[in-house]
């Protein structure tokens, strides 16, 4: 009796995972389920050895209720957890965000290097530069959406934080530059 019903739970626990995932939306750069709009997601390349990697996108609700991003999950890594970046004495430090992030009505969240992120660990796979991977953002209100990360340049700093690169610098210009 006790065998029967763990193999029914399970079979029960299999048909959830697959109604849950056949009812997914899929896109490229813009990912949207009801009032929650996903856009521009990416990733930094890692080597094959790396353990670790972050996700970071915007994320805008258009709905009149507050949101929140509880989870995420990929099948890229082991553990997918959601973190924050903090400066604590002198050092960064990512800490994870057990309630999620909260993404205001009508507003927009960043998720940005030195800030929130989407953080997956035990990487499973090469992220390589200019390929993508599927994850699915759990959110309390609006459910799962699935959004396709861009894997871009290991030095990549998102739009409109572009750091310049100092092995892309013109060399013929530095002469010209003082070094004092
Ligand atoms: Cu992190």
């Amino acid at each position: 009796m006790k065998m029967f019903k763990k193999m029914t739970l399970a079979v029960v626990a299999g048909m959830m995972t697959l109604g849950s995932l056949t009812s997914l939306s899929v896109a490229s750069d813009h990912s949207s389920h009801g009032p929650i709009k996903v856009e521009d997601a990416w990733a930094r390349a890692r080597t094959a050895t790396a353990k670790v990697a972050g996700a970071f996108m915007e994320i805008e609700n258009k709905s009149k209720e507050d949101d929140r991003l509880v989870s995420a999950s990929s099948d890229i890594s082991a553990r997918v957890e959601i973190h924050t970046t903090k400066m604590e004495d002198g050092v960064m430090r990512m800490i994870q965000m057990k309630d999620g992030i909260v993404i205001p009505a009508g507003a927009e969240v960043e998720l940005k290097p030195g800030g929130y992120h989407v953080m997956f660990m035990g990487l499973n796979k090469q992220l390589e530069e200019g390929t993508m991977f599927p994850v699915t953002l759990s959110f309390e209100k609006a459910g799962d959406v699935k959004v396709m990360v861009h894997v871009k340049s290991s030095g990549a700093m998102g739009e409109g934080h572009g750091h310049m690169k100092h092995d892309k610098m013109d060399h013929g210009d530095m002469k010209k530059m003082k070094t004092n």
